[in-house]
């Protein structure tokens, strides 16, 4: 076999394995676990979240009052809530432990105290 030759084989080979690699890959990927949070005056529901570690989530976020933030600083993830709309905000958790989700967006008098505990465990 001529060395051109030899080299057009290996190279469809190499597609023929990323080909069959890429669903095995797609399969591999678990969904994610879909979260709803409902934000108000001054608190979320559910405040409390337990999340598995390396589990990805998406949080759909709503709010039916003002303008509100969901930040998570441990993960450096965060959305802004806009009343009547709903926003996703995806992580996965890659540390386990406690940790505190806030609103970052100024709402009124209650904000500063406005968070909720994020607990991940194994
Ligand atoms: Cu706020």
């Amino acid at each position: 076999m001529k060395p051109q030759r030899r080299m057009l084989l290996s190279a469809s080979i190499a597609v023929g394995v990323a080909a069959a690699a890429g669903p095995l890959a797609i399969l591999a990927q678990p969904k994610p676990r879909i979260i709803p949070i409902q934000a108000r005056k001054f608190t979320y529901e559910p405040a409390e979240l337990t999340l598995k570690l390396n589990e990805p989530v998406v949080f759909q976020l709503t709010t039916a009052d003002v303008v509100m933030g969901f930040s998570v600083p441990d993960f450096k993830v965060r959305g802004t809530i806009i009343p009547g709309q709903m926003i996703e905000v995806s992580m996965t958790p890659d540390k386990l432990g406690e940790f505190t989700f806030l609103c970052d967006v100024f709402c009124g008098s209650g904000h500063e105290e406005m968070e909720g505990t994020m607990r991940v465990v194994a």
